[in-house]
This record gives C-alpha cells, structure tokens and sequence, in this order.
C-alpha cells in the first residue's frame, strides 16, 4: 500500500541471500539464546538489568527508568558508579594486574602495551595533575588529541574526577576547537605539540593557539610531547606539559567520584541541521551500561579477547568502542594512530595477524578501499584468529559485504553491520551474531529491547520492503539525555516530528531513511535527504549506489539530483573503481546503467556518471553528498577544508567539464 507522499512506493530493497553463522561461533557467543528478544519484550524495562549487572555500582539503583517527564528519560536512577572505576580498577581487584588494556600502535611502528596495573597508575596521576590545575567535578574538560594513549588515558582521568570531557577530533580546524570550547565553557584542554599524518609532522599546537586567541575566557592547557627535537615548541603562560605532570604526581591515587547515574560523563559534539554544532550529553550509568552490553551481545567481546576497531575515539564510534565498552568488560583493545595504507595497504592486516586479533570492527568505506585494492593484501597475512567482524556508520551494500566475509573473514566469520548514531550513545540495530541469520545489504533487527519502526508521514508503519522514516518507539539507556543548553531544540530535532504528547505517544526520529522485510531486518537507506525525487517518484540514492555497486569493478559509488529547470531531477552517478579497471570504461559505464535499469527500472539510470580516483569523504569517512550535489548543480561550494581529500574536488570538477 503506497502512501500518498510518495514515500514506500516502489519496490522492495534488495537484499543478498541470508547467510548463517557458523555452529563454531555460535557455540561460544555470549548471547545465543533465541528468546533473548521475547525476554527483553517481556521484561521490559526491567530486560535492562542486565546491561546494568555488567557494571559494578557503587549504591545500587532504585528504578530501572523513570519516564514522567517524556522526552527526558532517567535511567538506572538512584545508583552511583564511576566509569574509571568500571573500566580500570575493578579489573585490578579482580587479579587481571597484568592483562594489557591497551595495545597501541604507532604510525611509524612504535609499540606500547599498557597493562591494567598501567594504565591504572597514568589514568590516578594524570587525574591528580587535572585537579591540581583546578579541574572540579562537571567542570568540562576539551581533549584535542589524536589516536595516542593519552588520549583515553585523559578521558578516564576526567572521569576518574566527575569532569564531563568533551573530544574535539584532532584533524578539526582551530576555529571548530574554539567554538566547542566556547559553547561548552570550557576552560581545561589536553592537547599534544603535533602529530604524524601520512608521513609529516603536523603542528597542532599551532591551531591551539589561534583557538585560544579567538575564546574570551582563559584556558588551561597540558601539552603532550608527541613529536619531541622534530617540532620543538615552547610553552607560554598556563601551559603544562603533560609528562612533566605525571612525573610531579608520580605515584599519586585518586579516589574515583561516585557519580549519580544520571550525571554527565560527556559531551560530544555533532553536526546539526543548522550548522550550529550540536552537544550531545551522555550520561554515565545508562551509557556504560548499553555500550558494555552492546559490546557483550553484539561485537561478542570477552574479556581474553583482543579487540580492534579501527576507528578515531575522536568520533562516538571511538568513544563506545575503543575506550567504554571493551574497557568495562576488561578485555585487550587495540588502537591504531595510522592510516590503513601505510606504509602500505597491508597494513591493518599485518597489525590483526601480529596482536592476533580476535574481533574486528571498522567502517563500510574502509571495506570498500580494501575492495579496490584488492585481496592479495589481506592474503599475505594469516587472519586466521578473527572470530568476528564488524561495520558501522554508513551503509553497506551486498557485494563489500560478501568481500569483508570472505576475504577478511575466510568466509567464516560472522559480520554484523550495525546501525547507532552519535545521539544513541551505542548499537541499536543489528543481528546478534550467536542467534541471527544473517542478511547481506541489511543491518538486521531492532536488538532486543529496542522498537525499531519505519515510518511513513502519518505515522503509520509502512509495508515491508517500502520506504519510510527510522523511528524508534521506546527509550534505551545510552541514549542522548540533551543537547548541551538545548532541551528545547533537543525536543524539536528528535522528538517532535512523530510524537504525539497529547496521548502520551513518544518517538525518536534518527533523521534516516529505511526499509523494513517480513522478518524485522532494517535496511538504512542514509539520511532522509539522500532521497531523491525523479519525475515525482521518490528514489533512494542508496538504493541506486546499491545497484552500481553490484557493478564488477566498481569500488565505490555516491548518486545525487541534479535540479534542471523546475521539476524534473537527473541523475548524477559519481564512480570510483578497482583497481585493475580503468576509470572511464565504457564497458564499466554500460553496465552500471544495464544494471540500475534492471534493479530499479529505467527511472533510475544515471543520466550521468561521473568517475573519480576517490569520493569526497568527511573526516569520519563519509561521503559528503551535498558536496556533490553542488558541484553537479554548478552551485558554490563554500569552505571545503573539513574534507579528509579537498584536493578531490577539482579533479572532480574537471571530469565533469570533459564529459
Ligand atoms: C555511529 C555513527 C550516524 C549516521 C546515521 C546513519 C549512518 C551509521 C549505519 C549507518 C547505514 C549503518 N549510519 N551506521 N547507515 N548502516 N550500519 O556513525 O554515528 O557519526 O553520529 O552517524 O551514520 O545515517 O544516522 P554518527
């Protein structure tokens, strides 16, 4: 049944063949019991207890949640706990002195393991040195740093002390530093000298001063020394270095701070609507316990494991999956400070076969560069350790994720491609690996607990295979509390659209595009603006990428509208191939738009394509499409400086001015 705004007309999504996970994972998963998702409807709220008894809690909680004052849930209320205390000292007490935390490796080859016993006695020293800057609890505490050790090593000292951290993502410039500073009042930051990119020093102090000149209040500020005699710096007024401080404290223990389970243990800035950077508030009981959860039923991670995702902890996916979830479960995390291709593109592979890693989790854009590159650099490697594999923050669409099985995988592995954003705190779609058949294309269903629903305009579901609106229909612990001095617009931007106060009727709306199948599977189609109207019918610009991707030497692939004259939409179809096909390949070009026409119809085939070395990504590894969508309108493209490749654009440019 079609709705009348054109949303879920059409045809269903498609999806690969289901594919099962195999008895031997099955056997050991932490969660393999099939009522799992009866229980959690049953039980629930209470279902979250369990989430909750994977922390240790200082005074227990006396509600599991309060919901009086919709939409701001109280989770866990009445307990305290601290989150360092949960992710560090607990193991120590338990015997595990010895067991790494962290392994860390460098950009260039340099390797540090940190021990719980380590990472215990840095986290206690660098937490009495913030004190004695004057850090008090909620003072808010601006982490600048990229993927070194002390950059979860600040993160669980402010937690340590009750001081919300708020990480800015080391590549942002000097004026996104300042404005998060600035709108979160923050008056401490830990920031580092410079750091490695690609081969070259990068001076990052550099920006930090520009930031601080541009903030009216002062700021206090410890200075890592990461680059050493090959950038020297000097250190002005209210400047420390941070090695200096941990040998003054040498030896220092501080207690950790029961924290309400309700208080903050974060800020996290976000891209809004408006432009304006959003703050969203995480909280330290309800977001610790789902992303240990999480951690537990979905990445199946236990504590002897060694786990890895390749992620930036500057972004949430670091946040939850690198430092918090592993860390609450005492496992061994691993953190990477280079790039996947150097100093060549064995390199992930070379760092999974040497720390024998057993769980692996990275985004769908990283899949499809090891697509293009080929297999022969997972091939040199013996992966034979991974037990699981894991994608997070974009789509991915059938082929790339049969590749990342198969060849990452050994066709073995189970893959599970999870939906969450940074305003969820953590996973909320996705098979459970020890219980779920597995569908390529789809992220899977709602986890237990979870309501996941697609929506139309009216509210009302939508068929199966249609396209709606991602909607959740019930809270869950990790979720965001507010934005930062925004309970108005944090009511407006999720909540108001599909909810209806007057019957007490509640509903996050996550801003996605999705189809939902006869069995529950989700798949996220990108943000709702990612839908594109063609002579009135509403097209999935996914949807069509899914279909380009299918395409045999086809690596990656964005589509967008290209607005000529009033109505009608063309369709622009930017391509970036394997290697071993030549970009501009007629063959390859006939037989994307052979198969879009075939998969969507003819009212879907690119009326341009548009092939490119590379699609231009966001610091994240997202393709910007409204870039794109400029650049095919011929409109201004603004500032392209937040882009990881702005060198893309006119090499762009110049493809289309030669068609
Ligand atoms: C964790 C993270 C959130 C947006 C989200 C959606 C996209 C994330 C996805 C996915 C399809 C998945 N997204 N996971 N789309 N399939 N498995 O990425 O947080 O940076 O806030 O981005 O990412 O569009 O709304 P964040």
């Amino acid at each position: 049944m079609a709705n009348r705004n054109g949303w879920g007309r059409g045809r269903s999504v498609p999806t690969g063949s289901p594919q099962v996970p195999p008895d031997s994972f099955v056997e050991q998963a932490n969660v393999a019991d099939e009522d799992v998702y009866a229980t959690f409807d049953e039980e629930w709220p209470a279902c979250w207890e369990r989430a909750a008894d994977l922390l240790s809690w200082d005074r227990p909680y006396d509600a599991v949640l309060e919901d009086d004052d919709p939409p701001f849930y109280r989770w866990f209320t009445g307990g305290r706990l601290n989150a360092a205390y949960n992710c560090v000292d607990r193991h120590l007490e338990a015997g595990r002195k010895t067991h790494a935390a962290i392994r860390w490796e460098g950009k260039h080859g340099e390797r540090e393991t940190y021990t719980y016993r380590d990472l215990y006695v840095a986290v206690n020293e660098f937490a009495a040195a913030l004190r004695d800057l004057g850090v008090e609890e909620d003072d808010v505490v601006t982490i600048y740093l990229p993927m070194i050790p002390e950059l979860p090593i600040a993160m669980l000292a402010c937690a340590r002390i009750g001081a919300p951290h708020s990480v800015v993502f080391a590549g942002l410039s000097s004026d996104a530093l300042a404005t998060r500073m600035d709108a979160a009042d923050s008056e401490y930051l830990v920031t580092c000298d410079g750091y490695y990119r690609r081969g070259d020093a990068f001076n990052q102090k550099g920006k930090v001063d520009n930031a601080r000149l541009a903030l009216e209040h002062e700021v206090e500020t410890v200075v890592v020394d990461r680059l050493g005699d090959e950038l020297p710096h000097v250190l002005g007024e209210r400047e420390w270095d941070y090695h200096d401080l941990r040998e003054e404290f040498a030896g220092a223990t501080v207690d950790p701070v029961s924290r309400d389970a309700e208080d903050m243990l974060f800020l996290m800035y976000t891209s809004g609507t408006t432009g304006e950077p959003k703050g969203v508030v995480h909280t330290t009981g309800g977001y610790l316990a789902h992303v240990a959860w999480t951690s537990h039923a979905v990445l199946d991670v236990e504590p002897e494991d060694t786990y890895w995702c390749s992620a930036d902890i500057g972004w949430i996916t670091g946040h939850s999956y690198i430092v918090y979830g592993p860390l609450a479960l005492g496992t061994t995390t691993v953190m990477y400070e280079g790039t996947p291709d150097y100093p060549d593109r064995d390199r992930l592979w070379e760092i999974v076969d040497r720390n024998a890693v057993d769980v692996f989790y990275t985004a769908p854009t990283a899949v499809r560069a090891f697509m293009k590159w080929g297999e022969e650099y997972p091939e040199r490697h013996d992966l034979s350790s991974l037990r699981l594999l894991g994608t997070v923050g974009e789509p991915i669409s059938p082929r790339p994720w049969n590749w990342y099985r198969e060849h990452v995988g050994d066709g073995e592995c189970p893959v599970v491609d999870t939906w969450w954003q940074t305003e969820t705190g953590a996973i909320l779609i996705s098979t459970l690996p020890g219980v779920d058949e597995m569908k390529p294309g789809a992220a899977g269903p709602g986890l237990p607990g979870i309501d996941v629903q697609v929506i139309d305009e009216r509210g009302e579901a939508v068929d199966p295979g249609q396209i709606g609106y991602l909607t959740v229909g019930r809270p869950w612990p990790g979720m965001a509390r507010t934005l930062y001095g925004g309970d108005d617009q944090y009511r407006e931007e999720y909540w108001k659209r599909f909810s209806d106060p007057d019957a007490g009727e509640w509903r996050y709306f996550s801003g996605d595009a999705a189809a939902i199948d006869e069995d529950g599977y989700v798949t996220v189609l990108g943000r709702v603006d990612d839908v594109i109207n063609v002579s009135g019918r509403r097209l999935s610009t996914m949807e069509i990428e899914s279909a380009i991707t299918d395409v045999e030497g086809v690596a990656e692939a964005a589509v967008v509208g290209r607005s000529s004259g009033t109505t009608a939409t063309e369709i622009y179809a930017y391509v970036s191939t394997e290697g071993g096909f030549g970009p501009g390949d007629d063959a390859v070009r006939e037989t994307i738009v052979d198969n879009v026409e075939t998969a969507i119809g003819p009212i879907a085939t690119p009326d341009t394509v548009v092939f490119t070395p590379e699609l231009p990504k966001t610091r994240s590894g997202k393709i910007m499409r409204r870039l794109l969508e400029d650049i095919a309108n011929g409109d201004d493209l603004g500032d392209t400086s937040a882009l990881r490749n702005p060198e893309i654009v006119g090499e762009i440019q110049a493809a289309i001015g030669e068609d």
